[in-house]
């Protein structure tokens, strides 16, 4: 039965392990509206009069997660201000608390469809990241960063996927392929949902 709530996936899986590239290709052939949690933040954060710059950029410098008020405003109005219906929410939730932020915002408003989990090796991950760091201008794409953007991972957004693992929510792709195999995997998930 078709939804009349807005149609959600929730995009997971390691730094570097291809949310942002494949959501991009996705967002092309399936119509959603694609809002990295990470790029809304760092658009906040680059401001002139914001507030909150400070400290979400040293969230993001230290790997650790910015509390989830503000990320879920930042998300919520991006919806609302696409007036669209379909949305990859790309890196987020990210911890417990985020869900619970997330479940007290939103429950009830939206039809979660899935969460797509990019299961990438850390190595593979790591060396994207350095890759993309010689170029992105990213403050987080160092090793120093690094190693506690993957800490912040195993022991904060893994326990996010097992949650909703048994919810049967869960449709995981093999993310240390080459993008196009990756997209393969991911289109096959996209031409089977339901809204
Ligand atoms: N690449 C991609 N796919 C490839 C493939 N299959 N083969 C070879 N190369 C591939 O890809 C990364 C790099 O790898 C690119 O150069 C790409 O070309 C190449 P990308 O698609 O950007 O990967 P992605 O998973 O999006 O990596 P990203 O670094 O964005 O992931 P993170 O989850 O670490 O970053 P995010 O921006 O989501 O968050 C950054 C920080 O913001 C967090 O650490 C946290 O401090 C904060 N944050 C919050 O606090 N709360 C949130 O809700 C969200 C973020
Ligand atoms: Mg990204």
């Amino acid at each position: 039965m078709a939804s009349s709530k807005p149609n959600v996936v929730f995009v997971l899986g390691g730094p570097g392990a291809g949310k942002g590239t494949q959501c991009v290709r996705i967002a092309e052939k399936h119509g959603y509206v694609h809002l990295s949690a990470g790029d809304l933040l760092r658009e906040e954060a680059a401001k002139p009069d914001s507030v909150l710059g400070n400290e979400i950029n040293e969230h993001i410098k230290n790997g650790s997660i910015v509390p989830v008020a503000v990320t879920c405003k930042l998300l919520e109005n991006a919806m609302k201000n696409s007036g669209k219906e379909n949305f990859l929410i790309d890196g987020f939730p990210r911890n417990k608390d985020n869900v619970d932020g997330w479940k007290l915002a939103m429950d009830g408003k939206v039809n979660l469809q899935c969460v797509l989990f990019f299961d990438c090796d850390e190595q593979t991950c790591v060396a994207r990241c350095l890759e993309r760091g010689k170029g992105s201008g990213r403050a987080d794409d160092n090793e120093e960063s690094l190693k506690k953007r993957i800490v912040t991972y195993n022991n904060s957004t893994r326990p996010v996927i097992e949650l909703y693992e048994k919810e049967n929510l869960v449709k995981r792709i093999h993310a240390a392929n080459d993008v196009d195999k990756v997209f393969q995997d991911v289109d096959h998930v996209f031409n089977g949902l339901k809204s």
